[in-house]
């Protein structure tokens, strides 16, 4: 283990399915608040229910606050009001945060609430069996859509900057270097801040789409991510089976 991962980590493994991507993403936020320095006693973790919410809890060495499915942005929104000297960071999943949580993340984006919320978008409800999420890409297969999703997902950046996030990122797990430091970028900017991490699920989305094999499936995710400046040629249905990687907003 890295020195950042030491003295972050209350645990020297995980629980999370081999070939998940969120225990990388939990060593990007402990990485990230490493090179910070955050100061621990005025750190405090939110996050909802789900497989992502376990990134925080029990497996970060700081203040950790484990609540009900879809209210860790109430939930922290709560704590930022109480103790505004807090830095306050929301890790938690796409299901938590986005569907039954998904008021919750557009009014604190309106209200910019100096929250940073972090979300790992497996594209589907994990710990629960793989049921189709709102950031299910389409045509996607999942236990409630087996013959692949017919909605579009949301653009979870683009949702949440419409409603006035100051800064929205979105990165693979894959390439930690740009992920670290947009979780350092949303720390720092003042306001409400997202970044969403694309995380690779074998056990639940993986096996329906037929990626057999773990590096097939992290191979396809690098595949479908493309740069914002490249995408604007997509069409809306292409968009809706891809990944726009890049940051939008944080300058002022
Ligand atoms: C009020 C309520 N509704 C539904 C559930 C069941 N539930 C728990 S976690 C979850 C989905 C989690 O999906 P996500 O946030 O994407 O996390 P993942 O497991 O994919 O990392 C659901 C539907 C619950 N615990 N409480
Ligand atoms: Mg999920």
């Amino acid at each position: 283990m890295t020195r950042a991962m030491e003295d972050w980590l209350r645990v020297d493994q995980t629980a999370f399915c081999p070939g998940c991507g969120h225990g990388i993403l939990l060593g990007a936020v402990v990485r990230a608040a490493g090179e910070l320095e955050l100061d621990r006693r005025r750190l405090l973790f939110v996050s909802g229910i789900g497989c992502a919410a376990w990134i925080p809890s029990p497996n970060i060495q700081a203040d950790t606050l484990h609540t009900l499915h879809g209210r860790a942005v109430a939930y922290a929104t709560g704590a930022k009001l109480a103790k505004p000297e807090l830095t306050v960071i929301v890790v938690s999943g796409d299901g938590d945060l986005s569907s039954i949580g998904g008021n919750h993340l557009i009014h604190a984006a309106r209200r910019d609430v100096d929250l940073t919320v972090i979300c790992a978008n497996n594209q589907i409800y994990g710990m629960t069996g793989g049921q189709t999420a709102s950031t299910t890409p389409l045509g996607s297969r999942t236990a409630t859509d087996p013959q692949g999703n017919r909605y579009r997902p949301f653009d979870l950046c683009a949702l949440v900057r419409a409603a006035g996030a100051r800064y929205a990122a979105r990165w693979p797990v894959t390439r930690p270097r740009p992920l670290i430091d947009s979780i350092k970028r949303a720390v720092q900017t003042p306001g409400f801040a997202f970044v969403e991490a694309i995380s690779p699920c074998p056990t639940q989305f993986g096996r329906r789409n037929r990626y057999d094999d773990l590096r097939e499936l992290y191979d396809q995710m690098g595949r479908l991510c493309v740069d914002d400046d490249q995408a604007g040629s997509l069409t809306p249905d292409e968009r809706a089976r891809r990944f726009v990687i890049g940051q939008w907003g944080g300058d002022g």
